[in-house]
C-alpha cells in the first residue's frame, strides 16, 4: 500500500500535546530529569509505551503537560507537529490545542496561543498557509514533487472538561479574538468521565452564535443523555461516536453530521473492543460523512498513512475509493470557501494516480 503515503490528505482531529515525536518528548524529559523536577526512568517507560487505557491517556496528558508547558516549548512542539503531517502529504490540517494559563511562569490562555502562532510562523521547511487570507498566493502543485509542499493549517481552540463555565468562555472569547490568525472554531474534549455538558453549554452556544465552528468529543464513554443533549446542539462535527446507540445514530444521520473517525485512538483505549465492528463500516456503507484522523499520534505511535492503511486492511476499500474518501473530507473541514476549491485543485491534480 505504497500508494497511502504520497496521497494527499487532510487532518481534521489531532490534539498537538498528543502528536508529540516520542524523540522529542524523551529529551524534554531528561532535561527536567536532570533538573530534579521529575525521575527521568519513571516517564520513559510511559512514553514508550503503546498500550493504553482511557485512563491511562489522561494520566499521559498530565505529564506530558508537566514537560511541554512553557512557551518555547510550544513554539517547537507546534514546528515539530505540521512539519511532520506535512511530511505524511497532509494538506489540510485542522490542529486543536487547549489554551493553557500558568502563571507561575507568565503563560496565559493568550501567550500560549501566541507561541503556538510563532511556531507556525517558524517553518521553514514547507509553506504553512494558516491566516485567512482570500488573496493568497496560488497553491504549488504539493504532488508534483518539483514544487515546495504546502500545508493549510486551521486552528480549534480546545476547552477541557475540566474547565469552569467562565474558563470555557474565556477560550471562546480568545478564539474570536484570533480568528485573524487561522483560528476557526472550538472542540470539546478532555477525560470523557469528568464534568457535565451543561457546564460547557453557554460557552459552546456562545461561541456557535459568533459564528465559530464546534466539534464535539462525542459518545466516547457510554453517556446517552449527553450524546443526545450534544446532537441536539447540532455541532458541525463529532469525534469518536463509540458509544452511540440506534437512535443517536439515526439523529446524527439525519442531521449529516460528519464523524472524525480515530482507529487506532479506539482500538487502544478500547472504547471499541475490535476493529472488525468498528462503526466505520456502517457508516462509510451509509455514505454518511466520515474522516479518518489520527486523534494523537505520538500518544498512539501512529501516523495519518497508517489509519488509511488500517481502514484499508480492515474494511476492504479499493485504491480509488480510499482516496474519495480522502477528498470527501473537504467538505468536512471548517475551511473558507476559497482553500476549499484550492484543496479541491490539489485532490483533482493528484487524481490520476488513484483511478
Ligand atoms: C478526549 C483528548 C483525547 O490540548 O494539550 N485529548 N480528549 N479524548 C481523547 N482521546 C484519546 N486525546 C487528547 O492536547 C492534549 C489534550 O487533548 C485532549 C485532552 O484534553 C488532552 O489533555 P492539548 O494540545
Amino acid at each position: 500500500m505504497e500508494w497511502i503515503h504520497p496521497m494527499p490528505k487532510i487532518e481534521l482531529h489531532a490534539h498537538l500535546n498528543g502528536s508529540i515525536r516520542d524523540t522529542t518528548l524523551l529529551e524534554l524529559a531528561r532535561v527536567l530529569g536532570e533538573k530534579g523536577v521529575i525521575v527521568f526512568s519513571d516517564v520513559e517507560d510511559v512514553i514508550q509505551k503503546n498500550d493504553r487505557s482511557l485512563d491511562e491517556v489522561f494520566k499521559l496528558f498530565d505529564l506530558i503537560h508537566m514537560i511541554t508547558t512553557d512557551h518555547q516549548t510550544v513554539t517547537r512542539i507546534t514546528r515539530e507537529v505540521v512539519q511532520d503531517f506535512a511530511l505524511e502529504n497532509v494538506v489540510y490540517l485542522e490542529l486543536r490545542t487547549t489554551p493553557k494559563r500558568n502563571d507561575s511562569i507568565g503563560m496565559s490562555k493568550r501567550s500560549y496561543m501566541e507561541a503556538v502562532i510563532k511556531g507556525l510562523r517558524s517553518i521553514s521547511e514547507v509553506d504553512v498557509e494558516f491566516v485567512a487570507a482570500p488573496d493568497s498566493e496560488k497553491l504549488h502543485n504539493s504532488c508534483d514533487g518539483v514544487g515546495r509542499k504546502k500545508i493549510y493549517v486551521r486552528l480549534l481552540l480546545s476547552i477541557d472538561r475540566r474547565e469552569t463555565t467562565e474558563s470555557a468562555m474565556e477560550t471562546v472569547k480568545l478564539a474570536l479574538e484570533m480568528r485573524n490568525v487561522g483560528v476557526v472554531g472550538i472542540d470539546l474534549s478532555g477525560n470523557p468521565l469528568v464534568g457535565e455538558w451543561s457546564t460547557f453549554l453557554p460557552a459552546l452556544q456562545f461561541a456557535k452564535d459568533s459564528d465559530l465552528y464546534i466539534t464535539l468529543h462525542c459518545g466516547e464513554v457510554p453517556n446517552p443523555k449527553e450524546i443526545q443533549a450534544m446532537l441536539d446542539f447540532k455541532p458541525h462535527r463529532v469525534g469518536h461516536a463509540c458509544f452511540f446507540k440506534d437512535q443517536d445514530w439515526e439523529k446524527l444521520k439525519s442531521f449529516r453530521i460528519p464523524v472524525e473517525i480515530c482507529l487506532s485512538s479506539n482500538i487502544i483505549t478500547k472504547s471499541i473492543s475490535s476493529i472488525d465492528i468498528h462503526h466505520f463500516a456502517d457508516l462509510y456503507k451509509a455514505k454518511h460523512p466520515l474522516i479518518i484522523c489520527t486523534d494523537d499520534f505520538g500518544v498512539f505511535s501512529t501516523t495519518l498513512s497508517n489509519e488509511y492503511s488500517l481502514a484499508v486492511r480492515s474494511f476492504g476499500l479499493g485504491k480509488r475509493e480510499t482516496f474519495a474518501l480522502a477528498k470527501s473530507g473537504i467538505d468536512a473541514t471548517f475551511a473558507e470557501d476559497e482553500v476549499k476549491q484550492q484543496l479541491g485543485l490539489i485532490f483533482d491534480s493528484a487524481s490520476p494516480e488513484y483511478v
